[in-house]
């Protein structure tokens, strides 16, 4: 009987974890920020099991949101929110978290709704994965091997040593055909057969393009990873009436490809947000925010201009069918007299913002150099180090090239956009500060305008800064 437990043993653990390993649940979890009317919103998104189930969902106000609430839905793409469930979005920096439920595979929306605009978060859910044929054949033949070794050990089949022999043939078949299953099996952690769904939520294909949208719920869209090649992206802007500085205005945005016209509704979450929107206006202001999907292809977002004039709008996104990273560029007018131009932003050294002294540090601007930007943030004689992490990292830089005329022009295409990243881990607290840094080669010599961004009491700071990069001195001969 020794011999017998030993031998069950061993099979158990040579089969339990190849067999099983593919039956887990899936934990993915997603960030997104949404600009949704006057609140900024940041979403975390559990996705459910396989299949559909439960879907957790946390939202934290952040900004200066007023009080009130959003109503959360899952809905099917273009569907009408039905069991919404209202979330309070007060006071700023409180999450609470709603379970919202999802019944069957496939495209979804999230829906948040604030009585003005309803965004419409894309994720996916994932179907259950079949289980393999290999992963058949091991459970048979083991249960086979296993049942035959028992009956053939057993005492009353002992002394009938022609039977006995017979199962422990048997046995030895089912054992075998087990074994080599395992011994072939694709890989020790078996992959779902494609299409493969993350297991995160993803974001789904376009849904019939504007068709899926504003009907009642569709049927599901099949899903499928976006696999045909496709231009870029080109957002146009929009706004329902002329905008007025000084008050508030909503921004539509409308995605197509550039190479087809079709609508671009596929785009992936990229730095926690589907779109990293960066407006910049004629007196040199700078705003970041993260327009709400509210149709496919369809984004819209609340800013109020400051001033009369063109603002140059830059729409940082990823296709979730290539994955690359990319930049499309429009504008909008908001009439009026133009203002007379804007003083450039101080340079380096020390500045007071949002309530802190910012000092920041730009050694050795040289064209084509690697070159470190640095902000250090104090308050009340004091380091600060409760920076709080946004869009998942420390900080954010945003800058604008020359133009032709040497200075920054958001309207000027030769004006380069970029947007660099502090990746640097956070303090014992989970915080950052009070240094925040930026590796950046400026690619040429010229005014600069820079933007340090980071969040501090659920708000975003902006630090303002004008950079003069000078040529790379002649190589010597
Ligand atoms: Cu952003």
């Amino acid at each position: 009987m020794g011999v017998l437990l030993v031998l069950l043993g061993a099979l158990a653990a040579l089969l339990a974890p190849a067999a099983f390993a593919h039956e887990s649940t899936p934990t993915g979890v997603q960030r997104i920020e949404l600009d949704l009317g006057a609140r900024e919103l940041a979403l975390t998104i559990t996705a459910p099991p396989e299949g559909g189930g439960r879907m957790p969902v946390v939202v934290l106000p952040r900004g200066d949101a007023p009080p009130g609430e959003v109503v959360l839905a899952a809905v099917r793409p273009g569907g009408e929110p039905a069991n919404a469930v209202p979330v309070p979005v007060a006071p700023v920096g409180q999450p609470h978290e709603v379970a919202l439920t999802t019944d069957g595979p496939g495209a979804w929306e999230i829906t948040v709704a604030d009585g003005t605009t309803t965004a419409r978060v894309p994720v996916t859910v994932a179907a259950p994965v079949p289980t393999p044929g290999w992963v058949w054949a091991v459970r048979i033949g083991a249960l086979v091997g296993v049942v035959a070794l028992v009956a053939a050990l057993a005492p009353s089949v002992r002394r009938r040593p022609r039977l006995a022999l017979g199962l422990g043939a048997v046995a030895l078949v089912g054992i075998t055909i087990a074994a080599t299953a395992v011994a072939t099996a694709p890989s020790s952690t078996p992959t779902p057969p494609a299409p493969t769904p993350a297991a995160a939520p993803i974001i789904a294909p376009p849904a019939g393009g504007h068709a899926g949208h504003g009907g009642a719920a569709p049927a599901p869209t099949p899903m499928t990873t976006a696999t045909m090649t496709s231009g870029s992206v080109v957002a146009t802007a929009s706004t329902t009436s002329p905008p007025t500085a000084g008050a508030p205005t909503d921004l539509a945005l409308d995605l197509t490809d550039s190479s087809t016209g079709a609508v671009v509704d596929d785009l992936a979450i990229h730095d926690d947000a589907l779109i990293h929107l960066a407006v910049m206006g004629p007196d040199g202001s700078l705003d970041h925010v993260h327009p709400v999907r509210t149709a496919p292809g369809h984004y819209v977002v609340r800013l109020t201009p400051g001033t009369a004039g063109r603002y140059g709008v830059f729409a940082e996104m990823e296709r979730a069918g290539d994955g690359g990273h990319q930049v499309a560029r429009t504008a909008f007018d908001v009439p009026g007299p133009a203002p007379a131009p804007a003083a450039p932003a101080p340079g380096p050294g020390v500045r007071e913002v949002g309530g802190m002294q910012v000092d920041v540090a730009v050694p050795e601007a040289v064209a084509g150099r690697p070159t470190t930007v640095s902000a250090t943030f104090g308050a009340g004689g004091g380091q600060v180090t409760d920076l709080q992490r946004w869009l998942g990292m420390a900080g954010h830089l945003m800058v604008l090239g020359p133009g032709l005329g040497g200075t920054p022009d958001p309207m000027d295409p030769a004006s380069a956009f970029g947007h660099v990243h502090d990746m640097s881990a956070p303090g014992p607290a989970g915080t950052y500060g009070p240094r925040i840094s930026f590796e950046h080669t400026f690619a040429r010599a010229g005014r600069y305008q820079l933007w340090v961004q980071v969040q501090r009491d659920w708000r975003i700071v902006t630090v303002p800064v004008t950079v003069d990069v000078t040529p790379a001195p002649a190589s010597a001969p």
